[in-house]
């Protein structure tokens, strides 16, 4: 090889400051086209962002080849979300090179923290269930497990969200406007995907009866690849996204001059099947675009799977044996019928035998109990898109429910429960009962919600497969939440235990015994409070308040939704601001009550708490009289770069759901790792957290799921009793139907009053408020003493390592998938 073109590719890879500076400046001006005179911000990002990219693709070309040779089993994970945030932080770090980066770039001129900026925030999902496929990622990749994530590359991600007048204003996410430099586009990678037409009936080559799916509508889908590198840089997976494609003939078919106006008309409505994300984080059922996005990426990646098994096998026997498919959520759950229908009509498997495959290779995670939440198409409907996959439905049910007959002994309630389709009202095709049916596996994601599925949603399929059900309690991944989002704590603990806890956290519980060491307590909190004096230049920055950075960080930051119940929160906030008001003389914890979330902008009732929240926060920051001890901040578009920021600055984790309605949470996790005590309700994974955490470092409080149940049951709950009874609660309530929070407008806020009294107060927000009060008062009691909140907020990281999605990712492929670590091969490098 010429010398030149070699050292160029030495270059590549050479992680050193001096390597590394030559590419960027290569790059700067071969690649991104501009001179370091005429180059921004966002030119050094896609600079930087390219060179790091080259080295890593050695080991991503490399970790395939090995899944390759070995023929390993994977594990696909499907999820219509990937809320994976910004990348180059991620991928420095887990490469080791950020030292030699900011080396490389200071030594241009340039910051490396700058840079970093520069880089929009990949916003690909709702929330948790789209967080946690993000973290799965990163673990899968660290464990050298060989997973691979499938989703859509949505064009626009999760809104924008702005406030005006205090009114939550949506704008679109444009984040691939500049173009983004981790994907790969692989325009030869492209799967026909087909909607509507018929389903025609034939005898084939040995006189059976068979089906093929005849004068569909075609769109294609395109793959793009973006690496994911675990950590140590030796395992790069690949995360592959969908765009929709139309076919060739929009561009070269013959029109008239009216047929092609018309034809580029479609083209683009056919293109608009990945354009956007939807903004629920309860589904919204009835959308014929989400019931086809769903279908789009499912089968596409069923295509892709398929064709990847298949160049090592000629049947379909082993397939389980080499493919878990992992659904997240029911939205991938038409990939059961879909793989039936690939396996029967298209490669000829008999249908018992299809049947076993599909059900040994699927399992499905459940993300939710509420009812509204979960899946169900109108029959109507998929009818017309799916024709094909409705008939399969039917089928897999028939001989379901023939089944069980026998078994139910005329229960025909039962029967009916079980059916893959509600017939009740308009008939519904149950998406959950599909999965369910079409898994070996189901889970929860917390023991407790776990629990609540035998009992409620599943009841039923549990007593007719009591082995399905099983738990694996969310995770997050240390590495992004820990080692890269609080460098001040990261680099704490590992002056004291080394850094074997980035990739094994369960190694952070060493730190217990530092609980007691008075300088490791005076050094932990200088890390939090350089923690949250980011954090108040952040809010300074935007929303123009000063925040005091010795008061109480009261967090709360989550989707807005009224059972997560920041309501509550803004409720306790006004009860404080009033005893504050009252009683001036006495010396005040300072409390800042910090919020952030989007609503679905079709959801009122949380869009209309947004506002009260600001309103409230008008009032209160603005008011002398309480000298600075409260303030209320909303901050604006919440997503994984405002996290990495509050998250490390947050004193107080607030996870005060109804029992019963947060399936886990992976915030609580987030916060209470980086050393926040949590104030929260038995939900989700709080339990679990109490148990590891231990009883004395948590602030619980309210009814239990339990308790929930009851009380709603027996029907005798007076939430204006509560109210005429609790003084604190009333006033607060009293000052906001009487337009103290809103001179403008007195009667804004009637839906909310309304939904607490002759609404029947369903998030229970009433009975939970004396409690809450309570649990409030004994925080801010402790943070007076600062050598005791420090304590247990030690013991709070230090026994948080049980909740590394590593351990998560570790118990799916050992308990559901079967999936075994695989050691990349290196050879180039091995060759020296
Ligand atoms: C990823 C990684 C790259 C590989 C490509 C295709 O982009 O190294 O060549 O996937 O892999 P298969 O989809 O054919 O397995």
């Amino acid at each position: 090889m010429d010398a030149r073109y070699k050292s160029r590719e030495i270059e590549r890879r050479s992680l050193d400051v001096d390597g590394l500076k030559r590419s960027f400046l290569e790059w700067l001006v071969y690649s991104v086209g501009k001179d370091a005179r005429a180059a921004t911000r966002r030119d050094w990002f896609h600079t930087v962002a390219l060179a790091v990219r080259d080295r890593l693709v050695d080991r991503w070309m490399d970790t395939t080849r090995t899944y390759y040779q070995q023929d390993a089993k994977r594990v696909y994970y499907l999820s219509l979300e990937f809320l994976i945030g910004r990348l180059l932080t991620n991928s420095l770090a887990n490469l080791g090179i950020t030292d030699q980066c900011r080396q490389a770039l200071d030594r241009i001129g340039l910051n490396l923290d700058d840079v970093v900026e520069a880089e929009p925030d990949a916003a690909l999902g709702n929330g948790g269930l789209g967080r946690l496929a993000a973290c799965f990622l990163d673990s899968m990749a660290s464990e050298a497990l060989p997973g691979y994530g499938y989703g859509i590359r949505y064009e626009f991600g999760l809104f924008e969200q702005r406030f005006e007048h205090g009114w939550q204003v949506e704008y679109p996410e444009q984040w691939l406007q500049f173009g983004n430099p981790w994907e790969f586009p692989r325009p030869e990678v492209l799967y026909p995907v087909q909607f509507y037409g018929r389903v025609e009936e034939f005898r084939d080559s040995v006189g059976e009866r068979a089906y093929r799916w005849v004068d569909a509508e075609r769109v294609l889908a395109m793959a793009y690849d973006t690496p994911v590198v675990g950590y140590g840089g030796d395992t790069i997976n690949t995360l592959r996204l969908w765009s929709a494609r139309a076919t060739r003939d929009f561009n070269f078919g013959h029109f008239n001059d009216g047929a092609y106006m018309k034809a580029v008309e479609q083209k683009v409505l056919t293109e608009n099947l990945s354009r956007v994300l939807y903004p629920n984080d309860a589904t919204e059922g009835g959308k014929e675009l989400r019931l086809k996005q769903e279908y789009f990426f499912t089968s596409a990646s069923l295509q892709d799977i398929l064709r990847r098994y298949l160049q090592h096998h000629s049947n379909f026997d082993s397939l389980p044996d080499k493919a878990a498919i992992q659904l997240n959520d029911t939205h991938p759950a038409i990939g059961i019928a879909e793989l039936m229908r690939l396996l029967v009509d298209q490669h000829g498997v008999l249908w018992d035998k299809a049947w076993d495959i599909t059900r040994a290779t699927f399992s499905y995670t459940n993300h939710t109990l509420l009812p509204e939440a979960l899946e169900a198409w109108p029959v109507r409907m998929m009818e017309r898109v799916l024709p094909r996959h409705m008939q399969i439905i039917y089928e897999i049910n028939a001989k379901f429910l023939n089944r069980s007959k026998a078994r139910a002994a005329g229960d025909n309630a039962r029967l009916s429960r079980l059916s893959l389709i509600d017939e009740r009202g308009d008939r519904r095709v149950r998406m959950g009962n599909l999965a369910f049916l079409g898994s070996h596996k189901v889970n929860g994601v917390s023991a407790l919600h776990t629990e609540l599925m035998k009992q409620t949603v599943f009841a039923d399929f549990h007593a007719e497969f009591p082995e399905r059900i099983n738990n694996k309690t969310n995770g997050i991944t240390p590495r992004r939440w820990l080692h890269q989002a609080n460098q001040p704590l990261a680099a704490l603990i590992t002056s004291r235990i080394g850094n074997g806890w980035i990739k094994d956290l369960g190694q952070i519980k060493a730190l217990a015994e530092k609980a007691d060491d008075l300088v490791f307590r005076e050094e932990f909190r200088r890390a939090k409070r350089k923690n949250k004096k980011r954090l108040a230049a952040y809010i300074a920055r935007q929303t123009g308040v000063d925040v005091q950075v010795d008061s109480l960080f009261d967090v709360q930051v989550k989707r807005m939704h009224e059972y997560k119940r920041q309501l509550l929160n803004i409720l306790q906030a006004i009860a404080l601001y009033n005893e504050m008001r009252d009683n001036p003389t006495v010396s005040w914890v300072p409390v800042t009550k910090i919020f952030a979330g989007k609503a679905a902008p079709s959801y009122h009732m949380a869009k209309l708490i947004i506002k009260l929240i600001n309103d409230v926060a008008k009032v209160v920051n603005h008011d002398p009289s309480v000298h600075d001890n409260l303030k209320i901040v909303l901050l604006p578009n919440y997503n994984v770069t405002a996290a990495e920021i509050i998250m490390p600055a947050a004193d107080l984790s607030e996870q005060i759901s109804t029992a019963g309605m947060e399936a886990s949470g992976t915030g609580n996790m987030k916060l209470a790792l980086n050393g926040a005590l949590t104030i929260g309700t038995l939900d989700g994974a709080n339990v679990e957290i109490r148990e590891h955490v231990g009883d004395d470092n948590i602030f619980i409080f309210g009814l239990t799921a339990e308790e929930v149940n009851d009380l709603r049951a027996s029907g005798g709950f007076n939430p204006r009793e509560v109210i005429a009874s609790n003084p604190s609660l009333k006033r607060a309530l009293d000052m906001i139907s009487t337009g103290v929070f809103s001179p403008d407008d007195p009667h804004r806020y009637h839906p909310i009053l309304q939904a607490l009294t002759d609404g029947g107060d369903h998030f229970l927000v009433t009975a939970d408020f004396a409690e809450y009060c309570e649990a409030q008062q004994e925080a801010m009691d402790l943070y007076r003493d600062q050598e005791e909140w420090t304590r247990k907020a030690i013991l709070n990281t230090a026994n948080m390592g049980w909740f590394s999605s590593d351990r998560t990712i570790m118990e799916y492929a050992t308990e559901i998938w079967d999936v075994h670590p695989v050691k990349p091969e290196h050879p180039a490098e091995t060759e020296g």
